[in-house]
């Protein structure tokens, strides 16, 4: 009997996710690419400098920011991290200020390059350009909450090729060795730019290292958003038992080009690209959650209906913002003066 309820009951029910969980999930997935697909448009127009798209990842990102806890938990991503940065509360309208370098941004009041978004108010550390200085900011936040005594978890994320910075291994290091509450998550997409994986990582796998490391390491398909939801959860489990940092590589796509500044088709087939298609997560869960009667054409429709109006109300509001006020230009920069008497 028992074995026949396991077999009935759906998979997220087993993960301990409710219908609305999985149908919200979906639903970030389809805002962040909306928002991601919104400022292509824009930067093509002229509005924005430059785009880095996080296309293909959403899954794994939704998947993975999911059990952190806003308000508690801190996150410090990566450029491509637009739905994570979603899913951990930043709103589509905070995205596209961001790139618009508005002078009340969030991120940085406009200081940033676009793609450096972040925000106190969110425990989203605002990223720095040298790719993996967030995975050292990552386990720094974790040790300080850890010498306060604090219920805190840390989830960084980061490239395959990023992985082989040197102070990756540092701060892995010394996560394994303070047995550190970091979810360390490697999003493979197969390229460094245009370096493909088998010239930019030894072995081919990033997860295995974690052993070195004296932590767990998972591997997990990073189109399967449910698999991803269950490596994040054990992983913050374990973090906050105090069972240490977890690193899980997430195999994902790049939909798109690395940036906006790059075209693929330099170095890219054109039949791998259109192959892309069949793994784009986004189709893939609505593909599972219609399976599981969670989705019908109707409710789709809606769904797509209301993130893109989300998205122009976001992305007007945005542009509507003032600019930064040159007179504060400096600002951040170096210690301003104090005129007491
Ligand atoms: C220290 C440093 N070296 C090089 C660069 C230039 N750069 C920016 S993104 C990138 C590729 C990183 O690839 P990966 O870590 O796989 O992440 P992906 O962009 O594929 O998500 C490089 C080399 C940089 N920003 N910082
Ligand atoms: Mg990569």
């Amino acid at each position: 009997m028992v074995a026949k309820e396991t077999a009935t009951t759906p998979p997220h029910v087993e993960l301990g996710l409710t219908d609305d969980d999985v149908r919200a999930m979906y639903r970030q997935m389809l805002l962040a690419r909306a928002v991601d697909e919104r400022m292509w448009l824009m930067q093509r127009a002229g509005k924005i400098a430059f785009i880095i798209s996080g296309q293909g990842h959403e899954g794994a990102q939704v998947a993975t920011a999911w059990p952190l806890r806003p308000g508690q938990d801190w996150m410090a991503p990566y450029y491509r991290s637009i739905a994570s940065a979603i899913t951990f509360g930043m709103s589509a309208e905070d995205i596209v200020t961001a790139h618009l370098a508005k002078g009340d941004d969030v991120s940085s009041g406009g200081r940033q390059m676009p793609g450096h978004y972040g925000g106190a108010p969110y425990n989203i550390v605002s990223l720095s350009s040298p790719v993996g200085t967030q995975v050292l900011h990552a386990v720094g936040i974790a040790m300080g909450a850890w010498v306060r005594g604090e219920d805190v978890v840390t989830l960084t994320s980061f490239g395959e090729g990023t992985a082989n910075q040197g102070e990756i291994h540092e701060a892995m290091n010394f996560a394994g060795v303070h047995r550190l509450p970091v979810v360390f998550v490697c999003e493979n997409n197969g390229y460094a730019i245009s370096v493909p994986l088998d010239q930019q990582v030894g072995g081919g796998n990033v997860a295995a290292r974690a052993a070195g490391y004296g932590m767990t390491g998972v591997t997990v398909d990073g189109g399967d958003v449910l698999a991803c939801y269950r490596a994040a959860r054990d992983a913050h489990a374990r973090a906050r038992a105090g069972d240490g940092p977890t690193l899980i590589e997430a195999h994902v796509v790049r939909m798109t080009s690395h940036s906006s500044d790059d075209d693929q088709r330099r170095y890219r087939d054109p039949a791998e690209v259109e192959a892309l298609k069949e793994r784009d997560p986004i189709s893939i869960f609505g593909d599972q959650l219609r399976g599981w009667g969670l989705l019908d054409e109707e409710v789709d429709t809606q769904l797509r209906a209301d993130v893109k109006a989300e998205v122009n109300d976001a992305s007007k509001r945005a542009e509507a913002r003032p600019d930064p006020d040159v007179a504060t230009a400096l600002r951040h920069v170096y210690a301003e003066e104090q005129h007491d008497a």
